[in-house]
């Protein structure tokens, strides 16, 4: 047989087209049969009477042949099957190809067959999907990843969304009309309640004394005062900047505020560049403070500055409405909402209500004698007088001029007669400029008193009577306290 017929056959069995194969040895290793899938046996004539041994060697290489002959002589010493599983070798055209054999021994025909099948297709298959299934790994590590990033994102967008509610709530407390107190409670609601802090404490700048005072507070003691540059809170406030610790335990500045505090920050409100207080937050060991908390609270520290600048700026107007300008006292429009609203609770309750008027005697020749600005002085001292003698519960109000008013709810006509009494005892007393020029050497008031229910029956009728009480003052003594019954017998 020519090499070249040889070499023809071969390449039929050698390349990637093998699907399957047959082929025969004698005892020998000579090739006796050849049967090869979708090539004529005319092509394999070539092959018959050559070695197994040589063609294995020529085909797949000294080491393929060695095998291929190892398994060939152990189907024949063991008489059992013997086989050869993803035999690999490269193809005449350079691709890679496995091979499953399979040798059986045929004693009693002195025969070997050899039944050879391509598995190529199915190894490739195999590795794609390794491959497959690495790049499912590896795209399922990447949804992962940008799963836990959605998660960070969504957790941004939460606190985003609290912090929106919290400001909103702020921002709502600033439009409504209220009280600085209530403010800062609500205030004090939204970062508990919306942000999920336990404590929480707004203090305010005492300007006189430099101190910081909490005026509202969760979780925090009573009463808590702190000197400026003091403490974590007092530095934030000296130093006009946002303090943040997180281990307060390792920090010198702390003054122990909430019991579970660990970490604290301290952020200043500023309002015109003026610092006018502190937002403390302290954080108990569940909660540690994050970039987007500081972030949260700076933002909310400049709104509740505001919303405190206003609920301040809105009790400074609604004082200065009902108040006095010269006196400080209750003004005469504040003096008739009062005795209305005293009058319907004692009408409704039988309880009991007295008022004095108060005329100050000889006060044109005061001002004659002084001037009007001396007067003034003077209209103002008696004014601090009046108010000084009266209770907490009771109100003095500048009638007009130089008249005053007192209205002491739940007052007896005895109670209310010793306290009218004690208030003429008062401006007779005190030294007033030039007091020896007047009429009698003393500056006096003359006082006049009626008491619902036993002088009057309605709101002007005690009105009334007051008044008449005074005139009666004038008209008997001056420096003098009359009752409305007895305005003929003056004490
Ligand atoms: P009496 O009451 O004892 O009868 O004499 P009087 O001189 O006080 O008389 P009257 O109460 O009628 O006079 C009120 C005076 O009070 C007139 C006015 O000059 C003075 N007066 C009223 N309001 C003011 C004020 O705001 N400042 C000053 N300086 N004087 C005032
Ligand atoms: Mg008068
Ligand atoms: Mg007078």
């Amino acid at each position: 047989m020519s090499q070249i017929s040889l070499y023809t056959a071969m390449l039929s069995m050698a390349t990637e087209t093998l699907p399957s194969a047959f082929i025969a040895t004698d005892m020998l290793g000579n090739i006796t049969h050849a049967y090869i899938s979708k090539q004529s046996q005319h092509k394999l004539q070539y092959l018959l009477g050559q070695n197994i041994y040589r063609i294995s060697r020529l085909m797949f290489g000294l080491d393929g042949a060695k095998q291929i002959m190892s398994s060939w002589q152990q189907c024949i010493a063991e008489q059992i099957p013997a086989e050869i599983n993803r035999f690999e070798h490269t193809s005449t055209h350079g691709l890679q190809e496995y091979l499953d054999m399979r040798f059986a021994a045929h004693l009693t025909a002195d025969k070997v067959i050899i039944y050879i099948r391509s598995t190529t297709e199915s190894v490739l298959l195999d590795e794609e999907f390794v491959c497959f299934t690495e790049q499912h790994e590896s795209v399922n590590r990447e949804l992962c990843i940008a799963i836990s990033n959605l998660d960070f994102h969504l957790m941004d967008l939460e606190q985003a969304r609290k912090k929106l509610a919290a400001l909103y709530r702020v921002t709502a407390i600033a439009q409504k009309t209220v009280n600085e107190h209530e403010v800062l409670e609500e205030i004090l609601d939204g970062i508990t309640r919306e942000l999920g802090f336990t404590n929480a404490a707004i203090l305010l700048l005492d300007d006189a004394t430099q101190e910081l005072k909490a005026r509202a507070h969760r979780g925090y003691p009573e009463g808590i005062c702190i000197p400026i540059g003091k403490g974590i809170t007092g530095y934030a406030a000296l130093h006009r900047e946002l303090v943040y610790v997180p281990d307060v335990t390792n920090d010198p500045r702390y003054i122990s505020g909430a019991a579970s505090g660990v970490s604290e920050v301290a952020v200043p409100l500023i309002v015109d560049d003026r610092v006018i207080g502190i937002l403390d937050v302290e954080s108990s060991q569940e909660k540690i403070l994050q970039d987007y908390d500081l972030d949260m609270l700076r933002s909310l520290a400049s709104q509740i500055a505001m919303t405190i600048e206003h609920a301040t700026h809105v009790c400074k107007v609604e004082v200065q409405a009902i108040t006095d300008g010269m006196t400080g006292l209750f003004n005469y429009r504040h003096f008739q909402t009062l005795l209305e609203r005293e009058y319907k609770r004692a009408s409704r309750y039988n309880r009991t209500i007295s008022l004095i008027m108060i005329d100050i005697d000889h006060f044109k020749k005061y001002n004659d004698t002084n001037g009007h600005l001396q007067g003034d002085q003077t209209l103002r001292k008696v004014a601090a007088l009046i108010k000084n003698s009266c209770r907490d519960v009771d109100f003095a109000v500048r009638y007009g001029g130089e008249e005053f008013a007192v209205l002491l709810p739940e007052t007896s006509v005895d109670e209310a007669l010793s306290i009218a009494e004690r208030l003429r005892q008062s401006i007779e007393e005190y030294p007033f400029v030039n007091r020896e020029k007047q009429p009698n050497q003393c500056l006096t008031i003359s006082l006049g008193l009626a008491n619902y229910p036993t002088d009057a029956i309605s709101i002007l009728e005690l009105l009334d009577h007051a008044d008449a009480a005074l005139y009666q003052a004038k008209r008997s003594t001056r420096n003098c306290v009359c009752l409305y019954r007895r305005y003929t017998n003056p004490l």
